[in-house]
């Protein structure tokens, strides 16, 4: 069957035909492809047509497609059991991991997914701090439970959807918003409602509205805010763990949040999250404390197993200097193209992530992203895909550089790259 054909049966039985908005290239146009098979950097559809992928699954697989060590570390795990709802060995490794990767962790939850983390740090920084409302970031996307779905990026910005229908006025009302990149905003909240925050949650590096660092001294100034406050800093890293070295962003910029929530990476390719921080905090959660949550799922022995395997690769292959010498050419070499041929576009990277933004203009928060050219993305994703490069299929995503992508896999997405601006 071809991917055309699968999406109509898709489409009778599947809401939009897919199981995650952005799958479905509306912000690009055109129809999804079906992925049968990946190896390596490379995904072949279900035709048959082989691409070079910067997508990696949108970031857990910075090991590339099929790791063979991931795949023989899942299969004995598989082999062994798939779930017990029950206590196993391999949950107590994984979190005594993430502790020596990250000394602040000292206690972990695992979970399922990253929204999963995030909405359970969330009713624990609550819970802890007895307070109701939770400051968040224009464009930051911290997955879809109710009160993060506002002002939300990824899906939401490119669908144009300011806020899901479904979420209560309550809800909304307990989530205050502000600019990314914008310390004087957060300062004067905190003078005129810092005793109402239980939570600043924030992704340290925003991977959700493209790819936006964080100005000198934005994080260390919500780290003094959030304490100045009383509420909990909460970094969602489920993008950001292990994607920059083998622990947290906060290990790497110096800033200790209270809690960190963890995804993609860490499982390995296969569905885990996790939240964690201090054990005076963490010990709040049941059956210690009176924040519940709960999962049957949860530290599910197959995805720590994926886990497991791919941080002990990472520490012990360091592809850390490499990918982020990859990423830095591919972003040279985009930015060359785009000059050559007179497009308004510029490449932002930052160690293995890479947006390329459709406008000239520096990106710092949500408004600035949303200058972007959003039609001349659409024409260069399928630009790129006709030549076999799969992107992230949206403007306001980021690219993923992984561990199997060589040189010459770089100058491939190049040599495409001039092509398909070149073709304006
Ligand atoms: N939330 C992801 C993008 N930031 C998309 C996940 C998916 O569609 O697989």
């Amino acid at each position: 069957m071809t991917s055309k054909e699968l999406y109509a049966r898709a489409e009778r039985v599947i809401p939009g035909g897919v199981n995650s908005p952005v799958r479905a290239f509306r912000a690009v146009g055109g129809e999804p492809v079906f992925m049968a098979r990946g190896a390596g950097a490379q995904v072949w559809s279900v035709e048959g047509r082989e691409f070079l992928d910067f997508c990696g699954s949108w970031g857990p697989l910075i090991l590339g497609h099929a790791q063979p060590e991931v795949v023989a570390a899942v299969q004995q795990a598989a082999a062994d059991g798939m779930s017990f709802g029950a206590c196993t060995a391999h949950e107590v490794e994984i979190a005594e991991l993430l502790r020596s990767c990250a000394g602040y962790l000292e206690k972990v939850r695992l979970v399922s997914s990253g929204t999963e983390a995030v909405m359970s740090a969330l009713r624990l920084a609550r819970g802890f701090t007895g307070r109701h409302k939770v400051l968040k970031f224009e464009g930051c996307y911290h997955g879809h439970s109710d009160c993060l779905l506002v002002a939300a990026g990824s899906g939401l910005l490119t669908g144009g959807v300011a806020s899901s229908a479904g979420v209560t006025p309550g809800a909304a009302a307990d989530t205050f918003v502000l600019p990314y990149n914008d310390l004087e905003a957060v300062r004067a909240l905190v003078a005129r409602a810092g005793r109402e925050l239980a939570a600043i949650i924030v992704e340290p590096v925003a991977g959700n509205m493209g790819l936006v660092p964080p100005l000198p001294g934005y994080l260390a100034g919500l780290r003094q805010l959030a304490t100045q406050s009383g509420a909990l800093l909460i970094f969602d890293e489920v993008i950001t763990g292990f994607r920059f070295g083998p622990t947290t962003y906060g290990t790497l910029c110096g800033v200790t949040p209270d809690l960190t929530c963890l995804g993609k990476i860490i499982g390995g390719g296969m569905p885990m999250g996790a939240f964690g921080g201090g054990a005076e905090i963490m010990d709040h959660l049941a059956p210690l404390g009176r924040v519940y949550q709960a999962g049957t799922l949860s530290g599910n022995p197959v995805a720590v197993a994926a886990g497991l395997k791919t941080i002990e690769i990472l520490r012990r292959d360091n592809p850390y200097p490499r990918m982020e010498q990859l990423a830095a050419r591919l972003a040279a070499g985009f930015n060359a193209a785009a000059e050559r041929h007179g497009v308004a576009a510029h490449g932002a990277q930052l160690g293995s992530l890479f947006t390329p933004f459709f406008t000239t203009a520096p990106i710092h928060n949500m408004t600035d992203a949303k200058r972007c050219d959003t039609a001349a993305f659409g024409r260069f994703f399928h630009g790129m895909l006709d030549q076999g490069i799969y992107l992230p299929p949206a403007q306001f995503e980021a690219a993923f550089v992984s561990a199997a992508h060589t040189a010459d896999h770089i100058e491939q997405f190049i040599a495409a790259a001039d092509r398909a601006l070149s073709a304006r």
